[in-house]
């Protein structure tokens, strides 16, 4: 905590897309949207733009590290969010980073590919993050299609949006976030399994191109809320509300699939008394 404006200091381990949609620009902007300090570590460099990824060079384990190391030395953290962990050599550093080190918060974003369907972490990191990272997080976020391709679980409905859930936290993370459920209707419903059991949250979807870095943006926003001291079932509405209001109010920039407005004047975080 930054003892002179009260705000948690909080991590990013992410990817950059120099577009800032997503990764850790899109995290950053959110993390001063909810009144935190933000730290970043960059772990692939992404070339694209709102309308594709050309490509990524991803940071070496060594690099990644190096980065991280004076972070720990220096700062309190109160939480630490992970996105975009292209191999399984970055993952183990990251999780015997976090093991090494107290962290009140860790929310884990299973970046697994981009909207566009290119690959960011192949299937060797897949299995490194379910073993040794998952057993650290506060909260996994994925969406239904990274929870289908995790759990190995068709989810087709809330039944199934539980069942795997359940067995994502056979992982041992405390608790599972499955966003993005009932395509059908024009719910956006997410699922939360933590160790009270489930819970849904339902909101209205936001129907618009524009939704470039909902993932990353979503659990930056938990991983602030949660900085703060809110539980998890108090924080998911608050994080589903800055994402609508962010969905609603996008710019428009870009030619393809633009990003979100991470501050929209629809929205304002009051910190209350915390
Ligand atoms: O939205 C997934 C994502 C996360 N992180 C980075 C990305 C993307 C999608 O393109 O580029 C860096």
């Amino acid at each position: 905590m930054d003892t002179q404006t009260n705000q948690p200091v909080v991590l990013t381990i992410a990817g950059f897309d120099p577009s800032g949609g997503a990764g850790i620009l899109a995290d950053i902007k959110t993390f001063a949207a909810f009144g935190c300090y933000g730290l970043a570590a960059v772990t692939s460099l992404t070339f694209q733009n709102t309308q594709r990824v050309a490509g990524a060079l991803n940071q070496t384990a060594e690099i990644t590290l190096q980065q991280l190391e004076p972070l720990f030395a220096d700062f309190e953290i109160s939480a630490i969010k992970t996105g975009m962990l292209p191999t399984a050599e970055i993952i183990r550093k990251v999780a015997s980073i976090i093991r090494a080190n107290s962290i009140p918060v860790v929310v884990v974003d299973p970046v697994l590919q981009s909207t566009s369907g290119f690959g960011l972490m192949d299937d060797r990191a897949l299995d490194s993050l379910t073993s040794d990272l998952f057993p650290l997080a506060s909260v996994v976020t994925p969406n239904i299609q990274e929870a289908r391709r995790i759990s190995g679980v068709d989810i087709k409905d809330q039944g199934q949006m539980e069942a795997a859930a359940e067995a994502i936290r056979k992982t041992g993370a405390q608790a599972v976030l499955i966003t993005g459920g009932d395509t059908a209707t024009s719910l956006a419903m997410d699922l939360l399994l933590d160790s009270q059991g489930a819970a849904v949250f339902s909101t209205e979807r936001i129907r618009s191109k524009h939704t470039h870095g909902t993932g990353c943006t979503f659990a930056s926003a938990l991983a602030c809320l949660l900085a703060r001291g809110r539980s998890l079932r108090d924080s998911v509405p608050i994080a589903k509300e800055y994402i609508a209001r962010a969905i609603a109010e996008a710019p428009e920039v870009g030619r393809g699939m633009g990003p979100l407005n991470h501050f929209p004047p629809g929205f304002r975080f009051d910190p209350g008394d915390d």
